[in-house]
């Protein structure tokens, strides 16, 4: 098997199920070996909870990428999350032009809004700032909500073709390839619209009643491990679909679980699935 070795730069939620907490063991599950630079450190994710303690940690970044650069380590894959600020988003530009192997994908997950609004503690200096990482990006993995952000689209909850190959077209222009998740035509369904080389394909599967946090990380982490395994995007995108799908399977109806999918359960199968 090609052993990769994988960059992972976003936040530790110290409890959520989001962000480095699920990043690692999913992209270890999937094979590779992990690498991480932590945008900050929260007591948990700003997504349900009230009162957590943040501590950001972008000072750290220069001085972690010049080590790794005067110890000659390289990345076969840098993968974005949860970023705090421009100054971290200017960092990770820098590690990407800096420490990538050539060839090797900058896959960004522009983690910043959901369900049409930002998250807490964004505003739209942040989303500039997100397009300058996102025009760098060889693949983008936005939600509806931030594709629109980042195309200056307004949002919409009835989507439409149409509206989705606008979003496309307009991620697209730059030459990466866009996953879009969230998108399904009818009612009871979801997926992701996927657009390569330019053709948009897509993958969708049922939607469960509830919706869970973290499932956009859970999502771009299965993605990311399944590309580095050797999967074509269309593939990776049905691994981590229908990974997600069984996560939040696992999880729906248990009151006691409010803030994440309970994802451990399941990694066999994601395991097994990859081989
Ligand atoms: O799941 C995305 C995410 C990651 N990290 C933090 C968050 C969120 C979403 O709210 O708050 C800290």
């Amino acid at each position: 098997m090609d052993y990769k070795r994988i960059l992972t730069v976003q936040d530790i939620s110290c409890i959520g199920q989001c962000s480095l907490t699920v990043a690692l063991p999913i992209l270890s599950a999937c094979g590779a070996e992990t690498a991480v630079v932590a945008s900050g450190v929260l007591s948990a994710h700003t997504g349900g909870f009230r009162g957590y303690a943040f501590g950001g940690l972008t000072g750290e970044m220069p001085g972690i990428a010049a080590h790794w650069k005067k110890e000659g380590l390289f990345f076969d894959a840098v993968y974005t999350g949860y970023l705090g600020s421009a100054e971290q988003i200017g960092y990770v530009l820098d590690i990407a032009s800096g420490l990538l192997k050539k060839g090797g994908p900058l896959i960004v997950d522009p983690a910043m809004a959901d369900g049409g609004k930002l998250y807490a503690g964004f505003d739209g200096k942040f989303v500039e700032s997100m397009k300058q990482l996102t025009s760098a990006a060889d693949i983008i993995l936005p939600n509806i909500t931030e594709a629109a952000l980042l195309t200056g689209t307004e949002y919409r909850e009835d989507i439409d073709e149409a509206y989705v190959e606008h979003l496309l077209d307009a991620l697209s222009s730059g030459g990466a390839t866009v996953v879009l998740t969230g998108v399904g035509f009818e009612p009871g369904t979801t997926g992701a619209a996927i657009r390569e080389n330019g053709k948009t394909s897509y993958y969708t599967h049922e939607k469960t009643a509830g919706g869970c946090h973290g499932t956009g990380d859970i999502f771009a982490s299965a993605f990311t491990g399944a590309l580095m395994r050797g999967k074509t995007a269309p593939e990776a995108v049905a691994v981590a679909a229908d990974f997600v799908l069984a996560c939040i399977k696992n999880t729906v109806g248990d009151e006691n679980h409010r803030y994440g999918v309970k994802f451990e359960p399941v990694l066999g199968s994601l395991i097994s699935r990859l081989g």
